[in-house]
């Protein structure tokens, strides 16, 4: 199987997580920001992540991509999901945006590894999110609003290992956004948050982006 991703793509460690949770093989092949045509010659449109699976099938949708790995071998998203979780992730992905699109370009990724792709990656968000300086000045402020809701999840978590309990597919919605959360710095989960964070990243083996 291969994974078409960006490295600072949430959905597509979604995919990376399940993968590297049920110790099963995924290439990875970082996509240029730049280089649409290996997404449209693969499935006649932009869009990532892409798997392609082994009999070369493209699969388009993250979590169709899970369940796919999910069914390989023993099931380890065995817990129970909860409500609250997604809305709290909903919650969290309502803000961090603000704070994480403009950081992205600063953090040295493969995606914008040559200056036409990390341009390329500036044109098109800045067609949604205006101004990456103005929106990083207003730190703080993007902060305030997000730890209340880290707060919720912090009374949340029920254990370091699985936020429910025991891994359910709200870890696979939820670790994703940590991490991409955790490039801000400055920004400061609670214990419990940090603690989840770091037990299943080291479980997964990803170390966190860089901080900035
Ligand atoms: N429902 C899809 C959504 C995929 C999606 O929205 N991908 C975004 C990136 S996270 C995308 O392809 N954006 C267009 C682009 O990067 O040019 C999934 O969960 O995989």
């Amino acid at each position: 199987m291969k994974l078409l991703m960006f490295e600072h793509c949430s959905l597509c460690f979604r995919v990376r997580m399940i993968a590297a949770l049920k110790g099963i093989p995924l290439e990875e092949q970082v996509v240029l920001d730049d280089d649409s045509e290996a997404m449209i010659s693969l499935v006649g449109k932009r869009v990532i992540p892409i798997l392609v699976r082994d009999d070369g099938t493209p699969m388009l949708e993250s979590m169709d991509m899970v369940d796919h790995i999910e069914r390989m071998g023993d099931p380890v998203l065995t817990g129970p999901e909860q409500p609250e979780i997604s809305d709290l992730c909903a919650r969290i992905l309502k803000i961090t945006p603000y704070l994480t699109m403009p950081r992205y370009p600063l953090l040295d990724l493969p995606e914008m590894a040559t200056i036409a792709a990390h341009d390329h990656y500036l044109v098109r968000k800045l067609k949604v999110y205006e101004d990456f300086v103005a929106l990083r000045a207003r730190t703080r402020e993007f902060i305030s609003e997000l730890m209340p809701v880290l707060e919720d999840l912090d009374g949340r978590i029920e254990s370091p290992d699985a936020v429910n309990g025991t891994l359910s597919k709200d870890d696979i919605r939820l670790l994703p956004l940590l991490r991409s959360a955790a490039v801000v710095k400055g920004l400061t989960f609670p214990p419990r948050v940090t603690d989840y964070f770091e037990t299943l990243m080291a479980r997964t083996g990803f170390k966190p982006l860089p901080v900035i």
